[in-house]
């Protein structure tokens, strides 16, 4: 009887660990959505887009900078943005509120393509 006790007492103590660790995680997962909220930056640099992929979560900001000495754009493939032509040094902040995978190109060298994957 006292062993059947002692097993029903560390059920119970296991369930609020694991409640703690699910608290735990809520909390990291709040940390890291506010350290998404400093923009991120994808350089336009040798004719390609530096990462050329990135996940953010939802509200986040991500700013494009041409380290080239051509114009370049970063604009979406259905059109949700575009940072229209970039000249070198110049940038422009996109922010992207909605989840979903926004794939884009730069219009003058279409083989420069990106995606930025909204969680
Ligand atoms: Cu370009």
């Amino acid at each position: 009887m006292t062993g059947t006790r002692e097993g029903a007492g560390s059920i119970s103590w296991s369930r609020r660990g694991l409640m703690a660790r699910v608290l735990a995680l809520t909390g990291l997962c709040a940390g890291q959505a506010s350290a998404q909220d400093v923009p991120v930056l994808i350089e336009m640099r040798k004719f390609a887009f530096v990462p050329a992929e990135i996940a953010i979560r939802a509200g986040a900001t991500v700013t494009f900078v041409n380290l080239d000495l051509v114009p370049h754009t970063a604009s979406a493939t259905n059109d949700s943005f575009d940072t229209g032509t970039l000249r070198r040094n110049e940038r422009k902040a996109v922010s992207f509120p909605a989840p979903g995978a926004f794939s884009y190109v730069c219009r003058f060298h279409p083989h420069m393509t990106g995606v930025v994957r909204v969680t």
